[in-house]
């Protein structure tokens, strides 16, 4: 590589077109957009045809990326904490210094364990948690935790027993599976798979195929499907279990297949002895004939992919859940396929950066640490305690905690018991509103940027974002903000960077044999790649493209981990795929799988399926027998955070960007709502064990009697036309306790909260 290629007029994007190139950030699909900008505004938004996987497609959602952009909560100063609880507005100058001294006196007291390190990426942006992590090393930090551990680490606990790691997740394939089944899952609001709207009338339309729903809602999806079961809430496990009973009963199974690639068969067989298909379908309120004829569905399809999701991951038994749906296309031979679950590629981590599924152990209670993430739940019990080991400090990047973990009341009350807090946001959240410093970042089209929801297969694509706009007066991109921070941490040198900042003026091949020799004779460089990249690639990839520089090194690594995917989508090397990623301006397909690669990606000693779980099927056998309790106190199952085309997590805050459902309404059959007294549009109050909150009532038939569901994403504080601050709709967590949670991965059950609604008198 010479000079010249690494100059930025070779390599650097185009300069910006009428409509420019970037992506939606308001869920984990992150579809390609083109928008048009009047000053600061965005004010159009289309499909970007030119994304390879969402080749144009968008869903309603993407037209308000504005509302994001230009709110009025957002942050323009760091904020410093006054004694009284209210904020003042202080100099980057003084922000950074006084945070370093805080976060290093707490490092220097009680050692740098006790720094907790929270979020790094919502749906649109994991670059900046890229680069927190030398933050993290800075401080000495080495617990984290973000939000896929309160959704995805029993998934990821479960995959890591049955296929030798946790990194060996899964993906579906829908677009080739003949059979799609959801499961707790509703892809028409949530997405989860690109052009979702688009393959389920496909698969709908399409009398060859078959679209099977298990969820307690008839949700937008389930109205599609050829088979909805229709599950009281909670009772996944026991419809699970029957259609895994009918399954090895009836001689469903593909035992050629499990011959070849399966242990355990015989003692999963014996352990099903316990389901009663009759009784199991009645206690989970389903009809026997329609589990029957689902099971004979799915067994003699040529594909199956499941997709699981918060329906059973946050609901009781999650990880137990997760086991038998697992289960369930294995035995039906649909694991390593065509059309069928498969192990995709990856092109960078999403975890907390441990691989370990559950060796390591939370410092006070004990919890299992999945791919290296400290379970949500456990977070107030790491903090609200004498123990010496306790979390005494936090530092939450891109994460909204307060809202978002279990039992708000509680993450408060353990914010305000830290000596120290600090948080990075776009925004004045619940959860800065608690800290001791809030520093305010570029926003997500200010600044290069980039997801690791890279979940796809058998063709995977990667999108590096180019920023739209200049940052706002007064903020900075998070890799300014952690440079400040770490060198003010005395974390590396100018003198350190020298060599690497010689090489980079020879060229790339110069500067990759400096950058592995620095991190060989200065170890300590190791723990600041990303900065390091920043401060010494950057300023070579032009002006205003610094923070890209930490892609260059994902680059290699993707490069490294999977060669021959990467190749197949035709790039000789890292650099290569560096060089079509920063070039973008859309997403580049950098890995391209063959379907037998997923027998490759296993980490079992004998490369086989290990179907026995022995933790999980003991709770199996131990499932009450006449299904969950009732409780008097609380009659009603409430589902505390529904995905709505009106919910996009707490991205956008300012309310008008809903064209409908404001109030973010408590949904009701209408038989309860005949019950209790209500119409539609009436007042009610719900209350649970936690917390009383009021809203008002939307009347569906949509949900089984006893099922109440309200919103996610809602009950958060924005400022009026007058400036005052209000909040709207319940915040889901003001009623959700931090100890309805799996036992397993502490995953919280909040689609099986226990409530009592009353008419508002
Ligand atoms: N519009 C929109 N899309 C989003 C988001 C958003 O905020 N808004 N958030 C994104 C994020 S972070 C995530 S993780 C995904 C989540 O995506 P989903 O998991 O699809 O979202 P939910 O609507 O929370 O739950 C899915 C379904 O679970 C059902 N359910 C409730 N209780 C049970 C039960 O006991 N058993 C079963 N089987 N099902 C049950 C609900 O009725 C619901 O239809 O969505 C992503 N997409
Ligand atoms: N009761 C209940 N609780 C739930 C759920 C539920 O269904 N019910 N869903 C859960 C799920 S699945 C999830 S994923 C979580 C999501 O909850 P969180 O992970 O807490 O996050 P988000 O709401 O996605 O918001 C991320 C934060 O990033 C900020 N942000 C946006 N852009 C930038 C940026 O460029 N830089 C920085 N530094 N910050 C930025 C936003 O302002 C916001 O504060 O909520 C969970 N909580
Ligand atoms: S599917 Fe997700 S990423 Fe795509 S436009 Fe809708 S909200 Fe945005
Ligand atoms: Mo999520």
């Amino acid at each position: 590589m010479t000079q010249t290629e690494l100059e930025p007029t070779t390599t650097a994007p185009a300069p910006p077109a009428e409509w420019q190139s970037t992506a939606c950030i308001l869920c984990s699909i992150n579809c390609g957009v083109e928008v048009k900008t009047e000053g600061r505004r965005i004010t159009r938004v289309r499909g970007d045809k030119a994304h390879p996987a969402s080749t144009g497609y968008t869903c309603e959602k993407a037209l308000r990326l504005d509302h994001y952009q230009n709110a009025r909560d957002r942050l323009t100063t760091p904020m410093r904490r006054r004694a009284d609880g209210s904020y003042e507005p202080v100099d980057w100058d003084t922000a950074v210094t006084e945070v370093a001294a805080g976060l290093a006196k707490v490092r220097d007291e009680h050692g740098g364990a006790s720094i907790f390190y929270y979020g790094g990426g919502g749906q649109g942006n994991h670059l900046g948690g890229g680069y927190g992590r030398s933050l993290r090393a800075a401080v000495g930090s080495v617990y984290s935790s973000n939000a896929l551990a309160q959704e995805k680490t029993g998934e990821f606990w479960v995959d890591g027993q049955l296929f030798g790691r946790p990194r060996c997740h899964t993906t579906p394939d829908m677009e080739h599976a003949e059979v799609a089944v959801f499961l707790g899952k509703n892809p028409w609001q949530s997405h989860g798979f690109p052009r979702a709207r688009v393959i389920l009338k496909e698969i709908a339309k399409d009398p060859e195929r078959a679209l099977i729903v298990i969820d307690p809602r008839r949700s937008e999806t389930a109205d599609l499907a050829d088979f909805h079961l229709q599950v009281r809430p909670g009772t996944d496990a026991w419809c699970l279990g029957a259609l895994l009973k009918i399954v090895i009963e009836e001689n469903l199974v593909d035992a050629a297949y499990l011959a070849e690639h399966a242990n355990g068969l015989d003692e999963l067989t014996a352990a099903l002895n316990i389901v009663d298909v009759a009784q199991w379908c009645a206690i989970a309120g389903i009809d026997e004939d329609l589990v029957r004829a689902v099971a004979h569905r799915i067994s003699a399809a040529q594909s199956v992919s499941i997709f699981e999701d918060l329906g059973i991951q946050q609901a009781v038994h999650s990880t137990l859940n997760s086991y038998l749906e697992k289960l369930l296309y294995i035995v039906t031979g649909n694991f390593g396929i065509k059309g069928g679950m498969n192990i995709h590629s990856r092109f960078a981590s999403l975890g907390g950066g441990g691989k370990g599924g559950g060796d390591r152990r939370t410092p006070v209670g004990g919890h299992r640490i999945i791919t290296g993430l400290v379970p949500g739940a456990a977070i107030p019990e790491e903090i609200l305690t004498d123990h010496p080991d306790r979390f005494r400090a936090m530092i939450v990047e891109s994460g909204n905690p307060v809202h978002s973990m279990p039992d708000s009341q509680r993450m408060r009350d353990a914010m305000a018991a830290l000596e120290f807090s600090l948080v990075i946001d776009v925004a004045m959240t619940e959860t800065a509103r608690c800290a001791s410093y809030v520093l305010p970042a570029a926003s997500q089209f200010e600044k290069w940027e980039a997801t690791f929801f890279t979940l796809e297969f058998p063709e995977n694509v990667f999108q590096l974002r180019r920023p739209i706009f200049e940052p706002l007066e007064g903020t900075l991109p998070e890799p300014e903000i952690h440079k400040r921070l770490v060198r003010a941490l005395g974390g590396y040198t100018d003198d350190d960077l020298a060599p690497l900042h010689a090489a980079a003026a020879l060229g790339r091949d110069e500067y990759a044999t400096a950058f592995l020799n620095a991190i060989v004779e200065q170890p300590h460089l190791g723990a600041h790649l990303a900065l390091v990249l920043y401060e010494t690639l950057g300023p070579v990839l032009g002006e205003g493209n610094e923070g890209a520089a930490a892609v260059w090194g994902l680059a290699q690594t993707c490069f490294l981990a999977f060669p021959e995917s990467v190749a197949r989508a035709g790039f000789a090397d890292g650099n290569a795929l560096f060089d079509a990623i920063f070039a973008g301006p859309s997403a580049v397909t950098f890995s391209v799988d063959e379907y037998g690669i997923t027998w490759d990606r296993m980490d079992t000693p004998d490369g086989k399926v290990n179907l026995v779980i022995r933790e999980l099927l003991d709770e199996f056998a131990e499932l009450p027998a006449g299904g969950p309790d009732a409780d008097d106190l609380f009659p009603f199952v409430l589902s505390a955070g529904e995905r709505r085309s009106s919910t996009a997590n707490t991205i956008l805050r300012d309310p008008t960007w809903m064209k409908s459902d404001h109030a973010g309404a408590l949904r009701m059959s209408p038989g309860d709502a005949a019950q209790i007294g209500v119409t539609d549009g009436d007042g009610v109050v719900v209350e649970t064990k936690r917390g009383r909150a009021e809203t008002v009532v939307e009347i569906t038939d949509t949900l089984r009697d006893g099922h109440v569901s309200l919103p996610n994403g809602r009950g958060l504080s924005y400022p009026d036309d007058d400036g005052v601050d209000r909040a709207h709709g319940i915040a889901p967590n003001e009623l959700t306790a931090d100890d309805d949670r799996d036992w397993l991965a502490l995953t919280p059950h909040h689609k099986t909260v226990r409530a009592r609604v009353e008419a508002l008198a």
